[in-house]
């Protein structure tokens, strides 16, 4: 059936008939199985219903919202009885065992539209596909004229991997709670299922503890290029957690350590090794700063943060950094780890940390996260041996802060430029050597904020790379082709324009 796709989009790129290319054509991610039924459309009217199963009420609630927006139409939500003959029903039960705890199967039939899933999760990835398959102003916020016809078909789709992930840094630069909805908004449109919060870092600590409360206060209040910076509240933070969870996202949040600590050494004296508190940093050095190694009341303060912070975690995941310890000596570093990590389990979370981290510990449910250039890696190779999984973000692939070129206005260059075609150009499942696709867990886009101010700013570099990140997280690797994604990148464009998405106009992509 994965030939279906190809022949559609084959068909399409040969006849060059189409200006606005066919929505099952337009996925992205392209999912698993397409199978067009010729000469049936569905189209939603006013009169259109939507019937939930137990337990897929929120899916059903989403998908109201969504499509009341820019139809008008009011799409009441009730309880399924059976497979209804009419509307739009979201079931968990009848999805064949193949689509998993995160894939669907969607019917588009003239009378019905049916979604199956075995999890609300997987009926909230329908959504999105369901979504896509409407026209682009279907994004709109405000009421638009129809027709509103989805093409007839069958799709059966599931993620290559279980962990799709974005990170965005708040630390160099503060970006607003409204802000970071959007971005959830965004990564939902493409099935991304994390959200990392990088919280902390040399310039800026942004959420409040409630026992340490001079690191928000005093470490969150400024940023790169000395702005105002700011933090969350504990109420605002679980605000994000409750928008991400609402679309099936699940929030890590990290605290960068031991490096990447100038804001919290620069707010408590006692936590450097010399009880002296450095100034506040706006700079975009890395590499200078650590915690005491050798001081009780650093871990005093770790076993604080992470309880507090935990406390208002729903997910089971919390990211401890590790990155870039240069000024911690190897021996401090193992130091360090051996009493940090128990910590981070104490409270009941699974550890994540960039992946220098996980040569310091033999649990194997540790999760490192390869954000190196190269394609070999002896401690993510040894950590897989002993049965580690690995996040995916090379930063010469998968940084969303990498320029584009050189005349790309914002980001950096370290890791290179990374057009549209280099960010999909590898194999999250062979990239690196000794790590093969069954130990990896998922791909992740970093984007990293030292020159990243506004949500124009962000959506700049996010996109169009995060669909492509998405994309290799999810598709299964026999559809990865440029030519015919490069085509369905292309006709997201006029949902960005809706979506008011600020996107690099990448002249690689044939936009629609
Ligand atoms: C490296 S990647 C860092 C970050 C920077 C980023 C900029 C990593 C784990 N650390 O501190 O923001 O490069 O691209």
């Amino acid at each position: 059936v994965l030939a279906v796709v190809a022949a559609l989009v084959a068909a399409t790129a040969v006849s060059g008939q189409s200006q606005a290319a066919e929505p099952l054509q337009s996925l992205v991610p392209v999912p698993v199985s397409v199978q067009a039924k010729s000469g049936v459309t569905h189209t939603l009217t006013a009169s259109t219903k939507i019937y939930t199963a137990a337990g897929a009420e929120g899916v059903g609630t989403f998908l109201a919202d969504l499509l009341r927006r820019s139809t008008g139409y009011p799409f009441p939500v009730s309880a399924a009885s059976g497979t209804p003959s009419d509307g739009i029903s979201l079931l968990l039960s009848g999805a064949p065992s193949s689509v998993g705890q995160q894939g669907y199967q969607l019917d588009v039939n003239a009378g019905n539209v049916v979604l199956r899933a075995n999890t609300a999760a997987g009926l909230f990835g329908g959504v999105q596909t369901l979504r896509q398959l409407l026209p682009a102003k279907v994004e709109s916020a405000t009421v638009q004229t129809g027709p509103w016809t989805v093409p007839g078909a069958t799709i059966v789709d599931h993620p290559r991997f279980t962990h799709r992930g974005a990170m965005l840094d708040v630390a160099r630069h503060f970006h607003s709670v409204s802000a970071i909805k959007k971005y959830l908004d965004q990564m939902a449109l493409y099935k991304i299922n994390y959200f990392h919060w990088h919280l902390t870092d040399d310039q800026g600590w942004r959420i409040a503890i409630d026992s340490w409360p001079r690191l928000a206060t005093y470490g969150g209040s400024t940023q790169v290029g000395g702005g105002a910076g700011g933090y969350y509240t504990k109420a605002q933070y679980q605000e994000v957690v409750a928008y991400a969870a609402a679309r099936h996202i699940t929030v890590i949040p990290e605290v960068d350590m031991p490096g990447h600590t100038n804001a919290a050494l620069a707010s408590y004296a006692e936590l450097n090794c010399n009880g002296v508190a450095p100034g506040l940093r706006t700079d975009i050095e890395v590499g200078y700063s650590s915690l005491c190694v050798s001081k009780d009341i650093t871990y005093k303060f770790i076993d604080d943060v992470v309880r507090e912070i935990s406390a208002i975690t729903p997910g089971p995941y919390f990211h401890l950094g590790g990155d870039e310890a240069n000024a911690t000596s190897d021996a401090d570093y193992q130091a360090f780890m051996n009493r940090a990590l128990p910590i981070v389990k104490k409270y009941g979370k699974t550890v994540l940390g960039w992946h220098e981290f996980v040569k310091t510990t033999t649990d194997t449910a540790a999760i490192p996260q390869y954000w190196g250039t190269t394609t070999s890696n002896a401690t993510v190779q040894a950590a897989v041996q002993r049965g580690n999984k690995v996040l995916m973000s090379p930063a010469n692939k998968a940084y969303l802060d990498m320029k584009y070129n050189s005349s790309t206005p914002l980001g950096l260059s370290w890791a290179g430029f990374i057009e549209v075609q280099d960010a999909y150009n590898w194999n999250p499942g062979t990239h690196l050597s000794g790590v093969p696709e069954s130990a990896v867990r998922g791909v992740e886009a970093p984007l990293w904020t030292e020159t990243i101010v506004t949500s124009a700013d962000l959506e700049f570099m996010a996109f169009p790379r995060l669909s492509v990140h998405a994309e290799l997280g999810w598709s299964p690797w026999s559809t990865h082709n440029w030519e015919s994604f490069k085509l369905r990148l292309g006709a997201q464009a006029p949902r960005w324009a809706t979506m008011g998405i600020n996107y690099y106009k990448s002249t690689q992509v044939p936009w629609e």
